[in-house]
């Protein structure tokens, strides 16, 4: 277990500036021919050892300029190949390696899924299919050469412009060759081989050049990919338009794999996806499938320039490329969506998933100094709050700024492998900003914590607004400076309007964003003609915790009239956190929560103000998740008194406001759109039969005639989860209509698992273990895997942390099966624990005890090892 730090970080010895691969495709013995144009660094000493990585690999030839490498001139291992003495001037350096594609059940390097051929290289999977410099920095231009028997692989793909196909006379095979022009690192080399179905559309430049795009699918499928390629198409324009950005390859080909570890990656020209994010129909996709595929492909296609055009000098520097692409994702999101919907539902998984990673042992900033695994690194810090940097670089800046800023890092950095540091600099310098306070962002992790106190002074007509900020220890035991906050605020007046000040004093305001640089600060709003409430971190302006001292008053004021539709949503998170919290000490005092019945009035009214989004009016009846709640209780955490608080203020609300509720509920549209607007009424009507059942007012049988009666996914889905959730009459049945209707099809099929994986109840454990038998289930799909198994551990906090520990031992042994075959979708199921130690100490203990279990098992792979030691640590 070897750990990597950042300070360690020199560049190679040797370039290499082209790449020649051929590639023999054969379901048990891939042959891999590399020909690599290698020259000495200036600088390095000639003769100074050439290090290739390697990982499984075996050699079958090694020659250099044609003429066979003696026995003692290398040495090669299955994951290292060194030339001992290597020539002083440029050579070409030629290899020959073979894999087994079949039974490569890691999924990294070159595997078979489903019959066909497929690569996955991001981070270290390339060294898996020949020996390389495997590493971000080295940059080459590729041709590679594929070739495969006819019948079974039809479709051969790679990375940039097809050059040539035909057929290798009188063997049934053929071959295409494909070249990439820009030079790119290993990890987004790719090529596929298979026989595929498509679907095929174009796209014109703005700069009038035609780009062929193509989809790739599972025969029978490819009517599922229609809504896919239409993203496409408006990622692409989409990038031309807000950053100028242009694709700049003659093709663009996505190939969708139902094995897949990731959600989809980004290989120059070749996407390669897990189906799960290009496969949507209204029969067999959710509205949420919907937004994900939009959200992913886009994603993925934004990578062309950030991550690809302009990569990363080492593993360290991920945040760069990822952080910003979800910030450009969201982004694009927000303008094919609703803003304020996007920007709520961001917060909501970010508070969800980042917030608990940042403040348990897996901490880590967003751009670490050292790993031992990098696949444990593509977190939620590097991806979500990354991208939360970025949005607060643009909120610092501004808009224009922060434009101005990209403008320079793709005219400085295009081609190269850039840093974080890089990043900056151009920002810094594009607007003359000293950004290096702002860097700590990247360098400091954990979720710092904003407290804030107002006065307001009648006779002065001042507001006094205090803020403090405070910076939790994390993992790294770093001492930390106080951070550069940016607090977007407004002045909410006695009419719900926003109130002026003509002055401020104190800490630094630039227009309606106020800039905490210090550990605290004080800032006097003058000229405030009224007493206003503040409204602060607006559009949530950073990523922390605010502690306010406003009162219920207040915050059911701002409920009903902040005009910033973030914070209103927000007010309403404040207040029903603070009644879950108090409601969860009641109950596990033995006494029956009693709730402010002020908040259900303001809900219901918000609720039914048809004027507002149905969208935004359905998050806005979402109560905080049970693991926000958690993370706001912190210590001695009882997920099964959480959950009963929980329900008993569905039911105190739905008593109250169900009746609105149904009234406000749109009817079912006639039909079927997955637009935004029609997403948010399908929306509304499920959180009204979600309280219609807290009170009473819905029974099964109504469940199940909305069930039977539904048009699409979305409505089918929403029936049975509520049903089978709320353990009604009806929930066995339409357990079996679901699964006799979805039976050839894994990927609803997996909503039918997770929904019973998530089922409130301990004996869930019971179900899962059962489940996993199920003839659908396999241990080998990682989709199965993520929606039954890590979906219980990491979406059913009350059966995953039941009492006599079962959930635990069951997870450790999970764990180590998985790890057997796939390491890196094992320590994703091994995070699951990263927040036993807030757990009341008979849970804590069961935790602990099952983690040092699972540390005893022979040969678990450094994947695991790597999350196992941060949270034992
Ligand atoms: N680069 C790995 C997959 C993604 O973030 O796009
Ligand atoms: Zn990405």
């Amino acid at each position: 277990n070897v750990v990597v730090r950042l300070e360690d970080y020199r560049p190679t010895d040797y370039l290499i500036e082209r790449v020649y691969l051929d590639i023999q495709l054969e379901p048990e013995a891939a042959t891999i021919t590399s020909r690599l144009s290698l020259h000495l660094r200036e600088g390095t000493a000639p003769g100074t050892p050439l290090v290739l990585d390697g990982d499984a690999l075996v050699l079958r030839r090694a020659a250099i300029d044609g003429v066979e490498l003696a026995p003692d001139a290398f040495e090669a291992s299955a994951d290292r190949f060194t030339l001992r003495a290597p020539p002083a001037e440029p050579f070409e350096l030629q290899i020959v390696t073979e894999v087994n594609p079949t039974a490569n059940t890691e999924l990294m390097g070159l595997y078979r899924s489903g019959g066909n051929y497929t690569t996955q290289c991001e981070a270290e999977g390339f060294r898996r299919i020949t020996y390389f410099l495997d590493r971000p920095d080295v940059l080459a231009v590729y041709t590679t050469r594929i070739e495969a028997s006819r019948s079974e692989a039809p479709i051969l793909l790679g990375n940039g412009n097809p050059v040539e196909t035909g057929d290798v006379a009188g063997t049934g095979r053929h071959y295409a060759i494909w070249h990439d022009p820009f030079p790119k690192p290993s990890y987004l080399f790719a090529m596929v081989g298979g026989d595929l179905a498509s679907i095929h559309d174009t796209f014109r430049t703005r700069s009038g050049r035609e780009v062929k795009l193509a989809i790739y699918c599972e025969r029978g499928k490819e009517s599922r990919c229609h809504y896919a390629m239409d993203s496409l198409k408006r990622s692409m324009k989409w990038d031309e338009d807000r950053f100028g950005l242009e694709y700049d390859l003659d093709v663009f080909n996505i190939v969708a794999v139902s094995d897949f570890n990731m959600g989809a990656m980004e290989n120059k020209g070749l996407n390669v996806f897990n189906d799960k994010y290009v496969l949507v129909d209204a029969e067999t996709g959710t509205d949420w499938d919907y937004a994900h595929v939009e959200g992913v492909i886009a994603h993925e296609y934004f990578h062309n320039w950030t991550g690809n055009r302009i990569t990363c000098r080492d593993w360290f520097q991920l945040c760069l490329k990822e952080g910003l692409t979800v910030f450009r994702d969201q982004e694009f999101s927000s303008d094919m969506r609703s803003r304020a919907v996007k920007r709520i539902s961001d917060v909501a998984k970010l508070r969800e998933h980042q917030f608990p990673e940042d403040a348990g042992p897996l901490a880590h900033p967003a751009r670490p100094t050292a790993y031992r695994e990098i696949n444990n690194f593509y977190t939620t810090t590097v991806y979500e709050k990354g991208a939360e940097i970025c949005r607060m670089l643009q909120t610092i800046l501004g808009e224009d700024g922060f434009r101005a800023g990209m403008d320079l890092y793709f005219r400085r950095h295009d081609g190269d492998a850039a840093t974080i540091e890089d990043f900056l600099a151009c920002f810094a310098d594009a607007t003359g900003t000293d950004l290096s306070q702002f860097a700590l962002w990247y360098h400091q992790a954990g979720t710092p914590i904003l407290i804030t106190e107002h006065d307001y002074d009648a006779a002065d007509e001042t507001l006094t607004l205090r803020l403090r900020q405070i910076l939790p220890e994390t993992p790294d035991r770093q001492r930390k400076s106080p951070m550069h906050i940016p607090v977007a605020f407004g002045l909410v007046g006695p009419d719900g309007q926003d109130l002026s000040f003509s002055r401020a004093t104190g800490a630094r305001v630039d227009g309606s964003v106020i800039h905490l640089t210090d550990l605290q600060a004080e800032v006097k709003l003058e000229g405030v003609k009224a007493r206003p409430i503040p409204s602060l971190l607006r559009g949530f302006s950073a990523p922390v915790r605010l502690e306010t001292d406003l009162g219920m008053d207040d915050l059911l004021f701002l409920v009903g009239h902040d005009a910033d539709p973030f914070n209103r949503w927000e007010a309403a998170q404040t207040i029903a956190m603070d009644l879950l919290k108090r409601a969860t000490e009641e109950i596990r005092q033995g006494a029956t929560p009693v709730f402010d019945g002020r908040f259900a009035e303001e809900l219901g009214r918000l609720a039914s103000a048809t004027e507002l989004d149905p969208a935004f009016r359905a998050l806005a009846l979402t109560l905080p998740s049970d693991m926000e709640v958690a993370q706001a209780i912190r210590t001695n955490v009882d997920p099964d008194a959480i959950f009963v608080a929980r329900r008993a203020l569905q039911t105190h609300l739905g008593d109250r406001i169900a009746d609105a509720l149904a009234a406000a509920a749109p009817a079912a549209d006639a039909s079927y759109r997955p637009d935004a607007e029609s997403a948010g009424r399908r929306a509304f009507r499920h959180a009204a039969w979600a309280y219609g059942l807290a009170a009473g007012r819905i029974t099964s049988a109504d469940l199940a005639e909305a069930f039977h009666g539904a048009g699409n996914l979305t409505d089918r889905l929403a029936a049975l989860r509520l049903a089978v959730h709320r353990d009604l009459d009806d929930a066995p049945a339409l357990l079996e209509a679901f699964y006799e209707r979805y039976r050839d099809d894994p990927l609803v099929l997996d909503k039918w698992f997770s929904v019973q994986a998530t089922v409130p109840q301990h004996s869930t454990l019971e179900r899962v273990q059962a489940l996993s038998r199920h003839p659908a289930f396999s241990m080998k799909v990682p989709n199965r895997v993520y929606a039954l198994i890590r979906t219980f551990a990491a979406g059913n906090p009350v059966a995953f942390n039941r009492p006599d520990g079962e959930g635990y031992r069951y997870m450790v042994d999970m764990v180590a099966e998985v790890d057997r075959h796939n390491p890196s979708v094992a320590s994703r199921l091994t995070t699951a624990f990263r927040s036993f130690r807030m757990m009341e100490p008979s849970r804590r203990a069961a935790a602990e005890a099952a983690l040092k279990r699972l540390a005893t098992v022979p040969e678990l792979s450094r994947d695991v090892s790597d999350i196992l030691i941060r949270t034992l640590e």
